[in-house]
């Protein structure tokens, strides 16, 4: 019995990777119109994509007849960025095919990861937002949830990194120069939007007022559609990308009025909307094509839901709030609420009060950040000048929240008013879009416990005194499919051997490892895995940056975008103590090390250049100091990426989680390493609280100061310049960078770091947790020596951190914020 399974199994599989080769080969000839004899790696990683996609397709069409027949709710995940990396391999592993590929190319004499080496990284996004949205809607496939993710077709996703004597260089990234094969462009589904003009009120027959909106110009969205395919037989939803062209019916005015060169020029104003994704993360750009960005692919795909929604519904608008609801990934598109009011007032001629209570239904609005610098807000000028319209409907908005809520509630407080107002006062009136956004919602949530208490405590206080259960918590999750099964292909098979191959969809699974955590046996597999994936990256270290670097030191990972709160630089505080004692003793005893960093700087953001131009300085120096010994090295991986966090994550010993306490909502990468069995350094900062009461305290190494300690010493005043004369050993090392030590014959080349720490007022209080963050340092070099007692420690990081999976989190969503029903798909 058991053997005519396996031997039906084996049978199945065989005649997969037969058909796979035949149909790879047929795209060879007729898609890509060349022979096997001549095929680049290029060629082949293209036909393989057409074979796949021949898979794709009929899950993308069992889906969406399935999604159309039933007349399901559905969530619309509106955000300005997708950071996918590539889809390659996810898609194998997702379809489950991916062993049939990698033997059918085996026959046809190529090794899949060559083939995987040939897809460019689809960087529609900057950091965690952006990976974080790109996580969630693998998973919302992968738990058959009807859903659809919108946003920008960037022409060019973030910039490459190069550096150039240790500075970074930024070169635009054309990802789909040569054409994408994943994507699929949806002429049918064209739209048209406007932008500026002005507005003018007129009386209808019934002397009704009604207000005239005459654009002053319009603009054609064209919808790009890219399959997501769920994992193991489940949904493949699409996420629709809009691109912007000019309109032809717009040119054709132009054309008229004689203006040949003038229309030209429009044409280019037009395409420019989504020609590139801006690189600020966490910081608000505040420029006036920005806003056109996200009020155009808002617009656009408002109006395909609705045009969605009448194909089925025609005028009657009464299931809207039951059909649809909308995720604003931050207050990025929070301009589409008022969208709505304008197509159902304006448009749909509806009352006021009634197309206000469709809006409260269908938009929920997570934050992510509580940085000043990344609360958004429009110049109510600029904002006036592009959406003459919505700026009347955001006063209306505005002007009954504070009659019919804040008035009514704290009534005669002036006060109130104004610290809650939509519109901000002062020298130049602003638009806050994180009131519009807690206004305009039903739900309102922050990505990790104490990220969403602190959104309630600190942000948003008075809003939760008047709508207390508009309020709560998701903490972040990240996809195990992506980050553990397809980029740590090695661990994932122990893993299936170890608690059963289930895991990729029930990571609570992994928990079973737990028992295995002292067995040495199991501890010689698991860091045997990590050696060789360490031996791997040190191959690709070498290639990219010519370092040498031993596998048998411990690999210590810091990748994130490039931030002061993030800390960096307290990072390289560290190298440089380490650094210091070993020069001033020879012998001074540590476990060997290699720091890696991988960090994009936006490009206006000074600071952060001179923190990765003085890592690079200080790693150059150290890497060929004799006296070193190779017990340190550093190195900066050049244009860090998600296809480079997938080779640098399953390497990692050590995850350096060191932000400022309250600083960082949640962070995801802090997840995917301790998934990989990295051992956290961290603050009790977003979401390693949460990883910290998963792992156990034995686990992970904490230190610095607490959230309440951080606002403590604020408070009393804070004197960067007290830790600096009291500790003699960081004096030495800030001290240091003044000199031309790193920077041989260019002295004070490295002193913009000092300054910040010290003129600056360390506004992230650097000084203050280096001391702790020195002891944590050396806890973990004791933990290291000890090999049994770091793998158990390894292990337990994996066992442990189930919580921490996407789909736990989009259940989160769907339980406290969408109230959807998943959709099994018929073939
Ligand atoms: I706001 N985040 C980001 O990457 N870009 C942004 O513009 C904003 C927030 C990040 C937070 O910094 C992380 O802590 C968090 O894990 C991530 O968003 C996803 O929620």
């Amino acid at each position: 019995m058991k053997k005519t399974s396996t031997a039906k199994a084996a049978n199945a599989a065989n005649t997969a990777t037969e058909q796979l080769k035949e149909s790879i080969i047929k795209h060879l000839h007729s898609t890509l119109g060349t022979d096997v004899n001549k095929a680049s790696h290029q060629a082949w990683w293209r036909a393989t994509c057409a074979a796949v996609n021949e898979q794709v397709y009929d899950g993308l069409r069992n889906t969406q007849r399935t999604h159309y027949e039933q007349d399901t709710r559905a969530l619309h995940y509106f955000s300005l960025e997708y950071l996918m990396g590539r889809m390659f391999s996810n898609n194998l592993h997702n379809l489950g095919i991916y062993q049939n590929a990698k033997q059918a190319l085996a026959e046809l004499g190529l090794d899949i990861a060559d083939l995987e080496q040939q897809e460019e990284d689809m960087a529609l996004g900057n950091g965690g937002l952006g990976r974080l949205a790109a996580c969630f809607i693998e998973s919302l496939a992968t738990l058959n949830y009807p859903a659809v993710g919108y946003g920008i077709h960037y022409e060019n996703g973030l910039f490459q990194q190069s550096f150039q004597d240790g500075r970074q260089i930024e070169r635009p990234d054309s990802w789909r120069e040569y054409g994408n094969p994943w994507e699929i462009c949806r002429p049918e589904s064209v739209q048209e939007i406007a932008v500026y003009g002005y507005v003018e009120t007129v009386f209808d027959l019934q002397g009704q007022m009604k207000k005239v909106w005459h654009p002053g110009r319009i603009i054609k969205g064209v919808p790009w559609d890219i399959p997501i395919v769920g994992y193991d037989g489940s949904a493949v939803n699409v996420l629709r990308l809009w691109e912007s062209r000019a309109s032809d019916f717009f040119n054709w005015d132009v054309f008229n009025s004689g203006g040949y060169i003038d229309a030209a020029r429009e044409n280019v104003e037009a395409e420019n909307i989504s020609k590139v994704l801006y690189p600020n993360d966490e910081t608000d750009a505040g420029k006036e094509l920005r806003l056109i960005q996200q009020y155009f692919f808002c617009s656009c795909s408002l109006k395909d839901i609705i045009r969605r929604y009448k194909r089925r519904h025609g005028d009657d608008w009464s299931h809207f709030g039951k059909q649809v609801v909308i995720q604003l990934n931050d207050t990025h598109p929070a301009v589409a609420i008022p969208e709505l009011m304008r197509i159902l007032v304006d448009r749909a001629e509806m009352a006021w009060d009634d197309a206000w209570a469709i809006c409260q239904q269908v938009f929920a609005y997570t934050n992510h950040t509580l940085l000043p610098e990344a609360l958004e807000k429009w110049p109510l000028r600029l904002f006036e000048k592009v959406l003459p319209r919505h700026i009347e409907i955001i006063y209306e908005i505005n002007r009954r929240f504070l009659l019919e809520q804040v008035e009514m509630r704290w009534p005669g407080d002036d006060a109130k008013k104004r610290k809650l107002s939509i519109i901000e006062e002062g020298h130049e009136q602003m638009v806050r879009m994180g009131h519009l956004s807690v206004v305009g919602s039903f739900k309102v949530n922050g990505v990790a416990e104490i990220h969403s208490k602190l959104v309630k405590s600190d942000l948003f206080p008075e809003m939760v005194a008047l709508w207390p259960d508009k309020f709560t918590n998701v903490t972040n999750g990240v996809t195990p499919r992506r980050w553990l099964k397809a980029c740590n292909p090695r661990l994932a098979t122990l893993l299936d051997a170890k608690v059963g191959d289930d895991w990729p969809t029930d990571l609570k699974k992994l928990h079973k490892l737990a028992d295995f955590a002292k067995d040495p046996a199991l501890q010689d597999n698991f860091m045997a895995i990590k050696q060789q994936n360490k031996a791997d990256l040190a191959r690709e270290i070498k290639k990219l940056t010519r370092i040498e670097v031993d596998p048998a030191a411990l690999f210590d990972v810091q990748i994130k975008r490039l931030h002061e709160y993030k800390r960096q630089h307290l990072n390289l505080l560290h190298i440089l103590a380490l650094y210091r004692r070993i020069l001033q003793n020879p012998d001074y005893d540590m476990v060997p090390r290699v720091f890696l960093f991988g960090a994009k700087a936006a490009p206006g953001y000074k600071l952060a250049k001179e923190i990765i131009y003085a890592i690079n300085k200080v790693a150059d120096k150290i890497n060929h100091d004799k006296r070193v010994k190779n017990r340190i090295k550093v190195v900066f991986m050049p244009n860090y990426r998600v296809s480079l966090a997938e080779k640098m994550i399953p390497a990692a010993d050590v995850s350096e989680q060191i932000s400022t306490a309250g600083k960082e909502a949640s962070g995801t990468g802090n997840m995917k390493l301790a998934l990989n069995g990295a051992i956290t350094v961290g603050t009790l900062d977003g979401a390693n609280i949460e990883i910290a009461e998963e792992v156990g305290a034995d686990n992970i190494a904490i230190f610095g100061l607490t959230v309440d300690e951080v606002k403590a010493l604020y408070e009393s005043g804070y004197n960067s310049y007290d830790y600096y004369h009291n500790n003699p050993e960081l004096k030495a090392i800030l001290d240091w960078l003044e000199t031309d030590y790193f920077t041989p014959g260019k002295p004070g080349e490295l002193v913009a770091i000092k300054r910040s720490l010290l003129e600056g007022g360390d506004p992230y209080l650097v000084l203050a947790d280096f001391e702790s963050y020195l002891a944590a340092q050396q806890k973990v070099d004791t933990w290291y020596r000890d090999k049994a007692l770091w793998a158990e420690k390894a292990i337990l990081n994996t066992a442990s951190v189930g919580k921490f999976t996407s789909d736990r989190s989009i259940e989160d969503y769907v339980e406290r914020v969408w109230q959807l029903k998943p959709c099994r798909i018929k073939n």
